[in-house]
């Protein structure tokens, strides 16, 4: 899959507030109440991953779940990492949860 475009990134962001680029990844970085319901998160994204064939980076410690996508095979962003992104607000939007300030993550 084709790469997308810094414009056609930019434009996607614009729709895709809680999300921003760090290191050419979309990044996320949010806070749950306990390990418990980061998990539960952590869990429902494994399967949308699966389903998606397409995988996060992430970094977990806690409540914390700090997220990066990527596509590893473009060596870029694609339409799949904003398909995986709106699966992660999804949940999101009827979880207790709030968003981290940008924080860096190399992973
Ligand atoms: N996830 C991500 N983030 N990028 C990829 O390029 C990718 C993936 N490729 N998940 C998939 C799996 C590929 O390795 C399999 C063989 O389809």
């Amino acid at each position: 899959m084709e790469s997308l475009s810094a414009d056609s990134i930019a434009a996607r962001l614009n729709q895709h507030p809680e999300w921003r680029t760090d290191s050419g990844r979309l990044a996320r970085d949010i806070q749950f109440p306990d390990f418990a319901a980061a998990w539960r998160f952590m869990n429902y994204v494994a399967d949308a991953a699966e389903q998606q064939d397409h995988h996060p980076n992430w970094y977990n410690v806690y409540g914390t779940v700090q997220i990066r996508l990527s596509t590893h095979d473009a060596d870029g962003l694609t339409e799949r990492d904003f398909r995986l992104a709106e699966s992660i607000d999804h949940y999101l939007s009827n979880e207790e949860h709030s968003n981290l300030p940008p924080r860096s993550f190399n992973g």
